[in-house]
């Protein structure tokens, strides 16, 4: 017991709290920004400021006061940080050296600062103009044999603005090889949910969170994730609406919170958050949500039989839904037995939901990664669905389904086109705007490029934001495709593991980041994000840039352009949008003129403007014309394998200090783990029937059908409150434990939260 007690004690105090405030002082201090760093968190969502680059979830109106939030303050202080990547760095370390460092490290030494190209003949990165890093793209760009050769891949920070014209210069050389960040995140959302309401888009909006009696939160961490939303949940719990959880750690923040803004919650223990809290077992979420379902049925039948009302809303089933029948024939199919082995919940419990669930006059159900990285995710939103057509849950205030989505912009990138599966309309849009002809041919997601990198195809990866390399499934096979690439480009504002491992040639392109300030031609430019529930607003940073080196976004995407197309489609102005970014909103509202009619004056209003979201009207553009009831098959992550008796379900978890691949420390406080990120969260019995003890070193090994040996070693057991069956560790850590070839049969999602693996002792 004593070596697992060297890095795991238990977190007894509230979320939030005292906690989070010191928290915050020290990330202040620890990237040495009090002053420049205060400033930049006092401008954060503010109506003159800028989105706060930490997550998706919206504010209130946009012009709340100084809202408060640990995690967010944390993104603003890495990215305003004092600490500097020079020349000098880079003359001092080859790149062989820095590859032996860890990804804190990296991390640590600052914000780039000047573009680099990598030099063969040192293994170090040089600096290089920017014109002739333009020219080294455009050069690469031209020696393609076939445009699909080329990758365009952005990360959700990337603004609006900038994202449009990335995806239109794609298309311009004749791809629609767009990988994105939400194809490792919320693509189950995007794919899965039109096929039950129309739109891959969550229809609630934060005023529906005042009036729900119920709130649903299933696979989703807001405390470290969206600390923001944990404003809202406390409301909702004070004021006696019911939280229902599903998930199978017990995060701290869900059970109990305290807001540092209110005087009686840091002076008592803080609010209780869920009133229900289900450890369901990791992959579990189906056989749960139909287990709820089944009683909810049963509710309405025995009601029936007894000649009161039912708890359906037959009226919506009947004027809105389709497919009731069929859903209700397979849910009648489903044993119970299934349903309690595979969700981990016995019948009693999955019965106070369903309770809960007909109690409530307005249902809300919010949800994350626990429910979208597995080899069902889109399924299982579908089941989400399906529960909340019942009772009318969608399209009513008060009401809805809430995807929250991670990185600030990853809706709106795909809103304005980055898209591998572009529908027609957009690119009929395109057409007529540019007057070309783009790429009909669907293009490459993550897991579709790494395949084509494996077989050797493609020459060119450009990378708007992101930390590629690091975040996808399979490491060590990713990094080695990667390496077989002519060029890859970086454009980053930190130094990251996807610099180091590069293609043949390379380069780093330094840009602003969103709290500073945008000038061009004299005059200060803003940007524009789509938060979690369709709001569009305007961001303007407010610092100095770290170096009068670093370009926007914008500008770089318009320099690549200039420099691939020096003689063609000079109807298009690049010139014109760097110097006005007015001009690329009046050209987004010229594609898309339905939703950003108008987008210029609308994003000028205090607070934006909210795209239109037919599903929250109960209008359903599916083929049906209806919302679909879809049946899920079974109640298994997995139908086929998975029965042999040892195998664990791996989560693959984000602690508290980190952002995705940025790691902040090796501390995740809430979940009392300290001191290191090389852990596996076990159930006890689970522990004892491999023969480990807490504290030991193990080693994971994949379960898969492929040849290849997947394993890490030298992670710590921690005995740990989590199901059985049901293990947690690390991401990026134990990425490469997970297959490429793991992943969501619709929506090519890797299955992040589900991998299956073996656990032993290392002896
Ligand atoms: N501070 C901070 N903020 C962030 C990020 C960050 O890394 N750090 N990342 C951003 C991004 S890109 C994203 S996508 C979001 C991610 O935010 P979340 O959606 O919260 O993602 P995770 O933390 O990966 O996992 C969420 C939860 O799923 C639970 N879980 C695991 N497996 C299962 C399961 O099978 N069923 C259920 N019901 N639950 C399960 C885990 O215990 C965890 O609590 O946050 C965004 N915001
Ligand atoms: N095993 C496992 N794998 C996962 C996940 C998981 O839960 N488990 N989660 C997945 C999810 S949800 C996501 S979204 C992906 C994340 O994948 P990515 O979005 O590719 O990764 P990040 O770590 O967010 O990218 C960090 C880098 O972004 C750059 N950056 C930061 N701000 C800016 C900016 O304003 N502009 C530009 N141009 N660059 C900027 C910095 O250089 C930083 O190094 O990882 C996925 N991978
Ligand atoms: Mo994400």
């Amino acid at each position: 017991m004593a070596e697992q007690d060297e890095f795991f004690a238990p977190y007894d105090a509230p979320a939030g709290g005292w906690g989070a405030l010191a928290a915050t002082a020290k990330a202040l201090r620890r990237q040495s920004v009090v002053a420049r760093g205060s400033k930049a968190l006092l401008a954060a969502n503010q109506p003159e400021g800028f989105d706060c680059p930490g997550c998706a979830w919206p504010d209130p109106k946009h012009t709340s006061s100084f809202e408060f939030c640990e995690n967010g303050a944390k993104a603003i202080a890495w990215e305003v940080t004092d600490k500097r990547v020079t020349r000098a760095f880079f003359e001092r370390h080859t790149v062989t050296e820095l590859l032996a460092e860890t990804d804190l490290w990296l991390e640590e030494q600052g914000r780039l600062t000047e573009p680099m190209r990598y030099d063969a003949a040192t293994d170090k990165y040089v600096p290089i103009a920017w014109n002739e890093a333009f020219a080294t793209i455009a050069r690469h760009i031209h020696a393609m044999d076939h445009p699909d050769q080329a990758e365009f891949y952005v990360s959700g920070r990337t603004s609006n603005e900038a994202a449009f014209l990335f995806a239109l210069l794609g298309r311009l050389v004749g791809t629609n090889n767009f990988p994105d960040c939400s194809n490792m995140c919320h693509e189950p959302t995007s794919r899965g949910l039109p096929l039950s309401i129309g739109i891959g888009k969550g229809t609630s909006v934060l005023e529906d969170f005042e009036h729900a009696d119920m709130i649903l939160n299933i696979g989703q961490n807001p405390g470290t994730n969206s600390p923001r939303a944990m404003g809202t949940l406390r409301d909702a719990a004070k004021r006696g609406a019911r939280i229902v959880v599903f998930n199978p750690l017990r995060e701290r923040a869900l059970e109990q919170f305290a807001d540092p803004k209110s005087t009686q919650d840091m002076l008592s223990k803080g609010v209780k958050i869920a009133h229900l809290y289900c450890q369901v077992k990791v992959g579990g979420d189906a056989a749960a949500l139909k287990g709820v379902m089944k009683l909810v049925i049963e509710a309405e039948r025995a009601a029936k039989a007894e000649g009161r009302s039912g708890v359906l809303d037959h009226d919506f089933i009947a004027a809105h839904t389709h497919g009731f029948e069929d859903f209700v024939a397979d849910l009648d199919a489903t044993d119970w037995a299934d349903i309690i082995e595979t969700s981990g919940l016995d019948r009693a419990t999955l019965q106070q939901v369903a309770d809960i669930y007909c109690e409530a006059k307005s249902v809300i159900l919010m949800y994350g990664m626990g429910i979208t990285q597995h080899r069902h995710g889109s399924e299982n939103i579908q089941q989400c669905v399906n529960l909340l057509l019942l009772r009318g849950n969608i399209g009513r205030p008060g009401t809805g389904i809430s995807p929250v989505r991670g990185h600030s912009n990853v809706q709106g990138d795909r809103t304005v086109g980055i898209d591998e599966k572009p529908t027609e309309a957009y690119l009929d849009q395109l057409a007529k705007v540019f007057k070309f002809e783009p790429p009909r041919a669907h293009g490459h997601g993550v897991v579709t490029s790494i395949e084509a990198m494996i077989r050797g195809e493609v020459r060119v990866f450009l990378a708007m934001g992101g930390n590629f390399v690091a975040a996808v499934p399979d490491t060590p096979v990713a990094a080695a495709a990667m390496r077989s690439v002519a060029l890859t480009v970086g454009v980053n504002t930190k130094l990251n593991r996807g610099h180091l491992v590069h293609g043949k040639e390379a380069l780093i392109l330094p840009c602003r980041a969103r709290s500073e300030l945008d000038e061009q031609d004299g005059v200060l430019q803003s940007v524009t994000v789509e938060d979690s529930m369709s709001f569009v607003h305007a961001s303007g940073g407010l610092l100095e840039p770290v170096s009068p080196d670093l370009m926007s976004e914008v500008a770089i995407v318009c320099g690549m352009a200039k420099a691939i197309f020096p003689d063609r489609y000079t109807h298009i102005n690049w010139d014109g949008y760097v110097a006005d970014y007015d001009r690329i909103r009046d050209d987004i509202e010229a594609v898309y003129p339905d939703l950003f009619h108008d987008f210029n004056r609308r994003v000028r209003q205090p607070g934006g403007f909210r795209l239109r979201n037919p599903a929250s009207e109960r209008i359903w553009h599916t083929k049906s014309g209806r919302a679909n009831f879809l049946v899920f098959k079974g109640v298994a992550e997995e139908k086929s394998r998975n029965n042999e008796p040892k195998v664990l379900r791996l989560a693959t978890l984000r602690s508290h200090d980190q952002y995705n691949t940025t790691i902040y420390s090796n501390n995740d406080r809430y979940r009392g783990i300290t001191g290191t990120r090389m852990v596996v969260l076990m159930n006890e019995a689970d522990m004892m029937e491999r023969g480990i003890m807490p504290g030991d070193k193990i080693r994971l090994r994949t379960i898969s059908t492929d040849a290849t040996l997947r394993v890490v070693e030298n992670l710590t057991a921690i005995k740990y409150n989590i199901p059985r069956g049901s293990i947690g560790a690390y991401y990026p850590e134990t990425n490469a434990l997970l297959p490429l070839s793991h992943h969501d049969e619709l929506a090519e999602t890797p299955a992040a939260k589900s991998i299956p693996v073996l656990a032993e002792a290392m002896g």
